[in-house]
């Protein structure tokens, strides 16, 4: 077995060499490579995965490529993933569980040779600035080249990682494609195994297990399963929150400036409202995240977020110089496209520009047909932040930015209003557990259906959903009552009666973010509903703007009273573990309702 770098050169660490080791002897790779995060690392990988044929440079973006996956290898794989609490009662009804030493054993199995013929990377990376309260640092350790790129798009990943660990304590994450190779047999572009596909977190132990998939969050394990899955369970223990969140800072013209969070499922708007261009003359929006959020209660008794991520892994389709500048300018250059389309050197997806460029190539690699979708739906970008024009200046900075807002929103084509503002912070969280949203391509399955999302973090908490509602509750009495940001109920996506999006989002949704940003300073009118507060007909500034505030706002009481029942029989789901303030806060709605 080769190795780059002699393994006790690379670290001193010997939690972190004993795990490496037992990895080397389980999985069986041909060779090992250390990582250092440098970018001529990134370069020689890149190269070599050029020449296999699993990239293909883009001579009009510099520094990017195009890849395509395995069709299925699409998205993340909710039904094979596991929160393997010792108790089944912790992981709660929305996650699956298996008993750990049962899966411990399985894991056993497929793990053993399973980097046979193979590369095995080992990733040391850093989640949250360097010197934040909130960094903790991950190890992953992968056979699969595609991964190496990603994080180091993604995630502060190399040697200044590893010297922040010192003699601490990381986050284990095992990842393997799951297709070991026989002696001279050959490789192909994409490998993964479907049929053995498994992510599984360890949240007693914090580890991580992903093995048979190479796509996105299903092995990035920075991502979704240790910035919100492990965390989610560290979070808790702690009392910070670790969520799915993106984090925009917002000036208005008279140069007072504010942060927002919100949480929206996946496909739903973060990376776009993270990257908000404003369309009313003055104001400025700065992006610090799109996707996740860690925040933790400062001394001064405010909420502050950090983004742990460094870089955006972003649905293209969509993405256009009308929806969404700000992104398409960070992707001009050292970006990776996965599975959108390809022409002439450069990429394509539905939405970039009307007319598709000829000789498209779809996501297959095979030429377009004109009829399906030439970009697969959940088709991505991933591309380091550092290269957003619109990046905060503080996206940075250890210590966060302070929280003003909160956001919860799906997609509805029905019922909950454009922005809807919390009567207190219970109800706000209410409002969370309350959040439903029509399901997209981001994971495997029907698309369009309505689901219950609390907190777009339905496939995100690593222990019992209810537990995780009363944590919000918890939380809310550690910050100064004054100081605490208030929170909203968006949706962007409300449909007239021939299926058309009512309100113009993107840029537009400024104009909820500036009423947002009034009413936390109590500069805007509202009005009471019984289910919060609306703006006042004045207060929401719609100018140059025709829309039908009718089929905006208009609140159908016996569509509530449905909604209503239908979140009673949901959160009996949680049983014991539903928060007392929650239950309350269902009922006074159905008193204000009746
Ligand atoms: P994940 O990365 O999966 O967590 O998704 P996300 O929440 O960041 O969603 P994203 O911003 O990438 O948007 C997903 C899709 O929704 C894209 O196709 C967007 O074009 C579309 N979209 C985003 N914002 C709006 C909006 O305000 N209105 C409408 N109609 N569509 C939007
Ligand atoms: C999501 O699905 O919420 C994503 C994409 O952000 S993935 O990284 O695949 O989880
Ligand atoms: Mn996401």
């Amino acid at each position: 077995m080769k190795i780059n770098i002699p393994l006790s050169e690379w670290t001193a660490h010997s939690s972190l060499r004993a795990w490496i080791g037992d990895a080397i002897r389980k999985c069986k790779p041909k060779s090992v490579h250390l990582c250092d995060g440098s970018s001529e690392e990134f370069d020689k990988i890149a190269a070599e995965m050029v020449k296999k044929g699993s990239l293909v440079p883009l001579s009009k973006r510099p520094g990017s490529f195009w890849c395509h996956s395995h069709p299925d290898d699409v998205a993340r794989v909710e039904e094979c993933t596991y929160i393997c609490s010792k108790s089944k009662e912790d992981a709660g009804p929305t996650n699956h569980w298996r008993e750990p030493g049962e899966m411990k054993e399985h894991l056993r199995s497929l793990f053993s040779g399973c980097m046979q013929g193979r590369t095995m990377y080992v990733i040391p990376y850093c989640m949250a600035p360097f010197g934040s309260p909130l960094a903790h640092v991950g190890v992953e350790i992968t056979d699969s080249p595609y991964v190496v790129l990603n994080m180091k798009l993604m995630t502060r990943m190399g040697k200044e990682a590893l010297s922040q660990l010192e003699d601490g304590e990381f986050i284990p994450g095992l990842h393997s494609v799951g297709v070991p190779l026989e002696e001279g047999e050959d490789d192909v572009p994409w490998p993964c195994n479907p049929k053995e596909r498994i992510i599984v977190h360890f949240p007693e132990e914090k580890s991580i297990y992903s093995y048979g998939s190479g796509y996105g969050g299903n092995a990035l394990l920075g991502k979704k399963c240790f910035a919100l899955r492990i965390a989610s369970v560290m979070a808790k223990e702690k009392g910070w929150l670790a969520e799915h969140m993106l984090i925009l800072g917002l000036t208005n013209p008279e140069g007072e400036k504010k942060y927002i969070a919100a949480a929206f499922p996946s496909a739903c708007g973060k990376t776009n409202l993270a990257m908000l261009t404003p369309t009313l003359p003055g104001w400025k929006a700065e992006c610090v995240g799109d996707d996740i959020a860690w925040m933790y209660f400062g001394k001064d008794g405010r909420l502050y977020a950090v983004n742990p991520e460094a870089g955006y892994f972003g649905v293209a389709p969509g993405t256009s110089m009308k929806t969404n500048p700000i992104a398409m300018r960070t992707i001009e250059r050292n970006a990776i496209f996965t599975n959108t389309a390809y022409a002439d050197g450069d990429v394509w997806w539905e939405g970039l520009s009307e007319t598709p460029p000829p000789n498209l190539i779809n996501w297959q690699n095979k030429p377009w047909d004109g009829k399906s979708p030439a970009a697969h739906p959940n088709s991505r970008f991933t591309v380091a932040m550092a290269q957003c024009p619109a990046l905060d200046p503080a996206a940075n900075d250890p210590a966060g930015v302070p929280i003003s807002a909160i956001l919860f929103g799906g997609r509805r084509h029905g019922v909950t209003p454009l922005v809807v503002e919390s009567l207190s912070w219970n109800h706000g969280v209410f409002m969370g557990a309350s959040l439903s949203s029509e399901s997209t391509a981001a994971v495997k399955g029907e698309v369009g259906k309505l689901r219950h999302d609390p907190f777009a973090m339905r496939s995100f908490c690593g222990y019992h959903m209810g537990d995780y509602f009363a944590h919000w509750i918890e939380m809310g009495k550690r910050g100064a009552a004054s100081k605490l940001p208030r929170i909203y109920s968006v949706n962007w996506f409300r449909r007239d009666s021939k299926g058309k999006f009512v309100w113009p989002g993107f840029g537009e949704n400024n104009r909820v973010l500036k009423w947002i940003f009034e009413r936390t300073s109590n500069r805007a009118a509202a009005n009471s509903t019984p289910i919060g507060y609306l703006p006042a007909p004045e207060a929401l500034d719609l100018s140059g703007l025709t829309v039908d505030l009718q089929s905006l706002f208009s609140i159908d009481q016996s569509a509530w009273k449905e909604e209503t029942e239908k979140l009673k029989s949901y959160f009996q789901h949680f049983e014991m573990h539903f928060p007392k303030e929650l239950e309350d806060e269902l009922q006074c709605l159905e008193e204000r309702l009746s």
